[in-house]
Order: C-alpha cells, then sequence, then structure tokens
C-alpha cells in the first residue's frame, strides 16, 4: 500500500497468482471488459501467441470516493510457467492481497498444489506469511471436462479460511465476484492495521458497492459477498448459465 498524503491518494497492489494457463490473464481482461469507462486504464499484457504470459500483466483501475480519498488498484498477474520464478518472485513483492487461481481440472490438481507451495515461499522470501495476506482462491474453467466436483471443492473449502469462488473467465463468470471479495478482505486487513476509515472518513462499504457497480454489477454488496462457496455452486453451473 502507498499513500499520498498531499493528492489524497491510496495505491493497493493486487496481485493474480497461480499455475500456468489456470486464466489469470482471462480474469484481468474480463474485468479490464467490465469496467465503466474512466475507472479503468489500458490493460498492459505481454504474452507470446499461444497466451503464455512472459513478464507480467497489470491492469490500473482507479474509483474516487466522495472525494475524501482516491483509491488506485494496481492488479498484477504473475507468469504461471515454472520457469519464469524469479519474475514471480519479483511481482508478489509489496502485495496487499492475493488471488490464487486455480485450474479445476483433476489433471492440474498437482500443479495448483506446487503453484500454492511457490506463492507461499515466494511470500516468505519478502518476510511475509502466507497466513496474514488477504487471500481469495478461485476454481477456474468450470465448464471444461474432468473438472473436481462442486462437492469436493465445497469440501476444500470449508476446510480453510479463504474465500472460495467458482469462474468461468472466458464468459466473464465469477471473475467480478472474485474481485470484490479479494478488495473486501484486502481493505479489511488494510483498514485494521492503518485505521483508514476512521482517518479518511472513508465509508468502505459505500465504497466496494460503488466499485462493484463499476463493474457491471446490479446486485448489492451483501449478495456479491455471498458467492463465495457455495453460493455461487448453482450460479455457475454450465446448465445454469445456458452455455
Ligand atoms: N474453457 C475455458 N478456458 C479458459 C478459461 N479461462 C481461461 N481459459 C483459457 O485458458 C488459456 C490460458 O488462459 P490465460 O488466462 O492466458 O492463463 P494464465 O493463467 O494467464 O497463463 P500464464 O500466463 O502462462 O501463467 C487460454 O486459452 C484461455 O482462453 C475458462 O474458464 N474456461
Ligand atoms: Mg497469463
Amino acid at each position: 500500500m502507498q499513500l499520498d498524503f498531499v493528492n489524497r491518494e491510496l495505491t493497493i497492489k493486487l496481485v493474480y497468482y497461480g499455475p500456468a494457463l489456470s486464466g489469470k490473464t482471462t480474469n484481468l481482461q474480463a474485468l479490464h471488459a467490465a469496467a465503466a469507462p474512466g475507472s479503468s486504464g489500458r490493460l498492459m499484457t505481454l504474452e507470446t501467441r499461444d497466451d503464455r504470459t512472459l513478464f507480467f500483466d497489470l491492469l490500473p483501475l482507479t474509483f474516487k470516493n466522495q472525494g475524501s480519498l482516491a483509491v488506485r488498484l494496481k492488479v498484477f498477474t504473475v507468469p504461471g510457467q515454472v520457469i519464469h520464478a524469479s519474475t514471480r518472485r519479483l511481482v508478489v513483492q509489496g502485495a496487499d492481497g492475493i488471488a490464487f487461481i486455480a485450474d479445476s481440472r483433476v489433471s492440474e490438481t498437482q500443479h495448483n498444489a506446487e503453484s500454492f507451495m511457490d506463492l507461499k515461499q515466494n511470500l516468505k522470501e519478502h518476510g511475509l506469511a502466507l497466513r496474514s495476506m488477504p487471500l481469495i482462491i478461485q476454481f477456474n474453467k468450470r465448464d471444461m471436462p474432468a473438472v473436481r466436483s462442486d462437492e469436493e471443492i465445497a469440501q476444500l473449502a470449508a476446510q480453510g479460511r479463504e474465500p472460495v469462488y467458482m469462474a468461468i473467465a472466458t464468459r466473464g463468470l465469477g471473475v467480478v465476484e472474485s474481485f470484490i471479495g479479494l478488495l473486501h478482505l484486502t481493505w479489511s486487513a488494510l483498514d485494521a492495521e492503518h485505521e483508514l476509515d476512521r482517518k479518511f472518513g472513508f465509508d468502505s462499504k459505500a465504497f466496494l458497492g460503488q466499485v462493484a457497480q463499476k463493474l457491471g454489477q446490479s446486485r448489492g454488496l451483501p449478495d456479491i459477498l455471498r458467492t463465495s462457496v457455495g453460493g455461487a455452486l448453482d450460479v455457475l453451473r454450465p446448465e445454469a448459465v445456458g452455455r
């Protein structure tokens, strides 16, 4: 987090982490597409022709809250391929919150686990504990064959404390919900540490609702936050979204 007192501007860094091809870049593209004009800057991506991120992607989002404080969100993705280990370590530095994008396919279970360990290790190298990092987990690619079942994911979700979301990023499903969940957690953590709401007279609930609206959500904040497992399961079944 960076605070510019003179311009009353707060910058928060959010990082999308996960194994290669799990859909991190696709999440940012969907967020970019959902954002109202004026809220989003240019999405910067650098990839090879076969969709592999080479360095990182960056989506800058800016939201003004009743004139009291401007909040800039810098949303990054890491490159998931194993060879880009040093880039991941660099990108994760200074992260205020992390969205872990897992690939729902059974065949990718091992890659998800390895990437999660890699995240833990990289945070540790920056002196950060995964335990104290605001974190949401997204199971993406729910439309693909041979994915882990809803029940299995619900069970996993019940074991951990992180909110878990289901998504089909290529159709924009679950993307904004995951993002709002992440922003909610991250703001709560920053507020607990720095008392942002009190010091700036900032209404963070209203702010989050406003961000959701600017990202095309017509539902209220409580409904959006309720979409973490199990609520999202029904909404995101392919048969329920009419593929
Ligand atoms: N069927 C399906 N395909 C998806 C979904 N999300 C992403 N993809 C596809 O999966 C491929 C990889 O997606 P990316 O977003 O580039 O993956 P990434 O996590 O950024 O990959 P790296 O940059 O290599 O780490 C692309 O062809 C996407 O179109 C999804 O929900 N369903
Ligand atoms: Mg990518």
